[in-house]
């Protein structure tokens, strides 16, 4: 069991999103068991902590641990002869449409044990944690058919329970359909049906989709949602990533807890999310992968007050990342946002994508979930390039 301790003479990144209340200042951090007991000024320590053990940390900045809202860790194969058929000058699409991209991705998955795809996911997940993340999604979409797609999220449980991190999982049936069926046949005759079976089993927290010409239509996305509405569980969609589907109003309509991607996001769907509180999810280093030109719309999406959270996309075809360090630096040195709003984006916006109100802050009674890091500046975490700098975890209140 976790005990009680103080963590003093430390730097608390401060959180200046409008209408918050976090605190800002030099204080200190009280862990309560598997919570966060108090935060605020040594001086106003209340009186049950004052005997509690301290801590000292030699003034190194903690934030909340760090939240990777959009990946897809579980998957067989890799994709390095796809990447060296897109250097000679193949697009995502073209090579998609030929029967590779996802395909082949699925082809790997299906073939591969759930032990297999564990030990795999296990060394990307390992990545991440050695950054500070404590809080993990990760989503199905690499089975097309009912074994796979469960199995990929059993194996995602199974990640929580291997190591001392959180993982939220997302069913994405809808990611793409088998060459040989059409659509909407596959969603009524194998998606759906499979969606609800994984509901059951208590496998899935969300579900998502992939808007696109290459994916789902608009329409056939809203059998998907409405679907998931009947479950009592919570959308999101990949919007907008390499054409302009409407996917983001769409989700809006949905009230998705976020719509990821969002590269051709026009000024319609920013309204639309911005109205339902639905969460901008940028993904740079999908967009670096596939040399994208065209960026995210990061000022209007400011303008308009929608929170912008920062995730790896880990996936094996259009971003093979396992940092979300980096993935910070891209947000900042690829869409202009500030180092403030990358370290907003991998905490407390990357908790509201996933529909969790118990982290990504540092707040008395929420989960003590913590990174601290071997700096004291916040601008280090999005400033360096290939540096992992964390001195420690704290998960659930456990030091790890
Ligand atoms: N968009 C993406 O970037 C990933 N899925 C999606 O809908 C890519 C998946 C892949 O290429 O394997
Ligand atoms: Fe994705």
């Amino acid at each position: 069991m976790p005990r009680t301790y103080i963590l003093s003479d430390i730097k608390i990144a401060p959180f200046v999103s409008k209408g918050s209340d976090e605190y800002v200042g030099d204080g200190i951090i009280v862990v309560d068991g598997g919570t966060i007991g108090f935060i605020g000024d040594a001086n106003d320590l209340p009186q049950q902590y004052r005997e509690s053990e301290v801590r000292h940390l030699g003034g190194r900045l903690v934030t909340p641990g760090l939240i990777d809202c959009h990946t897809h860790l579980v998957y067989g194969g890799s994709r390095a002869r796809e990447f060296e058929m897109r250097q000679t000058g193949a697009s995502y699409e073209e090579i998609m449409s030929a029967g590779g991209g996802i395909f082949s991705t699925v082809n790997a998955t299906r073939q591969a044990s759930e032990d297999e795809l564990l030990t795999s996911a296990l060394g990307r997940l390992d990545n991440l944690i050695r950054e500070g993340v404590t809080t993990i999604e990760i989503k199905s979409g690499y089975g097309l058919d009912e074994d796979t797609e469960l199995k990929m999220l059993r194996v995602a449980r199974c990640l929580g329970e291997e190591r001392q991190v959180r993982v939220r999982t997302t069913y994405l049936g809808a990611h793409a359909y088998p060459k040989d069926m059409e659509a909407d046949d596959y969603l009524s005759q194998i998606c759906l049906p499979t969606m609800e079976k994984a509901a059951a089993e208590g496998l899935i927290d969300a579900v998502d989709g992939f808007c696109e010409t290459v994916g789902f239509t608009p329409s056939q996305i809203e059998r998907v949602f409405d679907a998931a509405g009947k479950l009592g569980l919570p959308v999101k969609l990949h919007a907008e990533q390499l054409s302009d589907q409407g996917g983001a109003a769409l989700a809006a309509r949905f009230n998705a807890l976020s719509a990821d991607h969002l590269e051709y996001l026009n000024d319609e769907g920013i309204a639309a999310m911005a109205g339902a509180g639905t969460v901008a999810v940028l993904l740079p280093a999908a967009f670096y992968a596939l040399k994208e030109t065209k960026f995210p719309p990061v000022q209007k999406l400011r303008d308009a007050d929608v929170p912008m959270a920062l995730a790896t996309d880990s996936n094996p075809g259009t971003s093979p990342m396992t940092s979300l360090l980096l993935t910070m630096n891209m947000g900042a040195t690829l869409f202009g946002m500030t180092p403030q709003e990358c370290l907003e984006g991998v905490t407390v916006h990357a908790a509201r994508a996933l529909g969790l109100d118990d982290c990504g802050r540092i707040k008395a009674g929420m989960r003590a979930d913590l990174a601290i890091w071997d700096f004291s500046d916040p601008a280090e975490m999005s400033y360096r390039m290939g540096d992992a700098p964390l001195h420690k975890r704290i998960f659930g209140g456990e030091p790890c």
